[in-house]
């Protein structure tokens, strides 16, 4: 073991936390425990199947296609085909915000449309209930648009969920209603679900109104969902910048942006995992280039926000950015030098989604905390090594259920937005295009790296590193904190934000100064601190469900 309590010999941590499985998934999550080196970036096991009886963080492709992609556009009428939990449990809980222009304008986010299956429909079929609820939600509201989203017994029992929605798009003629086969069990988690979203999103929006639109910069922001206010402070530094944003995917965004989007001239993405699908096919289909870019973090934004004017190449953008930077980061500096002195040093964990594991490291380094381990619950390698290892992914069943739209350039709206030579002679300045690292390539050597992290593990790691704070979701809050540790979400943000941008960045500071300062934390014994740790592991706890 290391002298330091917080940096444990990672090789060792990495056989607590297997040692207690059977041989067969010992060896299975070995795979996707990895002791990381930047400079050589080791292969990590992502995407395959969470072996049945881990308790995972995982959700379901259903999440990943109507929760995340489609949700956060207001003025589409989701209907969830399915039994009713599915669409209670996922009733507003992903604090995707939204504004309307003004008080009249279509937003059925508050909404919660399902076909509220039975046992009858199961045996009988649900196609004939699926096309009344259509038609009254048509009746109801008169939507542009309605999106149907498969749950697993709709599968299971083969109703066609695409028939139905043309037939009744064709009876409306006013109303574009298309469906999803995004069942729970299509894939091993949500990360399915975002895949096939993006497929339908491209099929039956993008390009449908082909109106000039207007502005000299034009982009669109994709992979940013709006959680507690995000892409508001995105929006802000954009108009300040002279940016036009065409249509976000999807957080605050309306249908009309997204049928419009074709018409800028960059995506820009933030959350890589989630939908590098649309940057590919946008690109192939009319010729827009995309850039990675994450609004996490003060740096990270400036750092965005120079790319995106690089891009463009026009000085007077460069100019008006370095403006926007100029007058922004001072504000951010000033609660930074207050709060630095007593976050400084500290460690912390983070296991969440699919790229907030990587961006939100960002944030805890400008707060001069280190980041000892980190996980996505259903990335792919690539997330995590970066895009050039996309051609040795194996293609495993799994992934091979999930439909790869062949796009081909459109013959009249393709063109190119920038020559192979100034592309190219973007990358020479250093410009990544169409390109992602991923999240190992910036953590430091010996830290570790964790794909689809279990609870037993979680609890493994905190007992061994005891992180200042650890970042996850509702379902492990409670948990990690009865261990005297403050779990920060980094989902729902803990009912806080925006923490994009310059503004976001100020509010996340002083949200995790108050939790790794907060004295409370001492008074509550841990399982570690009640009994005798050898070697900087405690002996004392476990997990209860494993015996000695
Ligand atoms: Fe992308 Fe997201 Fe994330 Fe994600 Fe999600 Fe999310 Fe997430 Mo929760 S799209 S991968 S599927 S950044 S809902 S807004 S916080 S797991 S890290």
């Amino acid at each position: 073991m290391g002298t330091n309590k917080h940096f444990p010999d990672p090789s060792v941590v990495r056989e607590e936390l297997i040692q207690k499985y059977p041989t067969k998934v010992a060896k299975k999550r070995a795979k996707s425990i990895i002791i990381n080196d930047p400079q050589i970036i080791p292969e990590v096991q992502a995407n395959v199947r969470t072996v049945p009886g881990i308790i995972t963080q995982r959700g379901c492709s259903y999440a990943g296609c109507k929760g995340v992609v489609l949700g956060p556009t207001r003025d589409i009428v989701n209907i969830v085909h399915g039994p009713i939990g599915c669409s209670f449990y996922a009733w507003m809980t992903r604090r995707n915000q939204t504004r309307t222009e003004s008080l009249m304008d279509a937003n059925y986010i508050p909404y919660c449309f399902s076909t509220d299956m039975q046992e009858e429909n199961v045996v009988f079929g649900g196609e004939k209930k699926l096309k009344q609820a259509i038609q009254e939600a048509y009746d109801l509201f008169h939507p542009k648009s309605i999106a149907i989203f498969s749950t697993c017994p709709v599968g299971l029992i083969g109703d066609d969920v695409h028939a139905a929605s043309k037939e009744m798009r064709e009876k409306f003629g006013d109303c574009n209603v298309f469906g999803f086969s995004c069942e729970g069990y299509r894939g091993v988690s949500q990360s399915a679900g975002h895949h096939i979203a993006n497929n339908g999103v491209f099929k039956h929006m993008v390009g449908r109104d082909n109106t000039p639109s207007e502005g000299k910069f034009k982009l669109n922001l994709l992979g940013e969902y709006n959680i507690g206010g995000d892409a508001f402070e995105i929006e802000r530094i954009f108009e300040k910048a002279g940016l036009t944003l065409i249509s976000s995917f999807s957080g605050n965004s309306t249908i009309s942006q997204l049928e419009n989007s074709h018409t800028a001239d960059l995506n820009v993405i933030q959350c890589h995992r989630s939908i590098n699908y649309m940057g590919d096919m946008m690109e192939t289909k009319y010729g827009i280039p995309w850039m990675k870019v994450s609004f996490v973090g003060a740096e990270s934004s400036a750092k965005s926000l120079r790319k995106i004017a690089e891009y463009f190449d026009d000085e007077e953008l460069k100019a008006q950015v370095e403006a926007v930077i100029a007058e922004e980061m001072p504000k951010v500096k000033a609660v930074i030098d207050e709060i630095l002195p007593r976050t400084q040093g500290k460690t912390a964990m983070l296991f969440v989604g699919g790229s907030r594991a990587h961006h939100y490291q960002d944030l805890f380094t400008e707060l001069g905390m280190t980041t000892v381990a980190a996980g996505y619950e259903f990335a792919h390698r690539d997330d995590y090594e970066g895009r050039d290892v996309l051609p040795s992914i194996k293609i495993d069943a799994d992934s091979k259920n999930i439909e790869e739209l062949k796009v081909l350039p459109d013959p009249e709206l393709y063109n190119p937005r920038k020559t192979e030579a100034e592309l190219e002679a973007l990358k020479e300045k250093g410009l990544e295009i169409n390109g992602y690292s991923g999240m190992m390539q910036q953590m430091t050597k010996k830290s570790l790296v964790v794909d689809d992290l279990s609870h037993y593990e979680s609890e493994k790691l905190i007992e061994i590193y005891k992180p200042d704070i650890f970042c996850a979701g509702i379902k492990e809050k409670y948990v990690v904190q009865k261990m005297g540790v403050p779990l920060k979400q980094l989902h729902s943000y803990d009912y806080g934000g925006p923490y994009t941008g310059f503004e976001g960045a100020v509010n996340f500071y002083k949200d995790i100064d108050r939790m790794v300062n907060n004295p409370v934390w001492k008074l509550i014994k841990a399982p570690w601190q009640k009994t005798e740790a050898t070697n900087g592991i405690s002996k004392g706890l476990e997990a209860s469900y494993v015996t000695q």
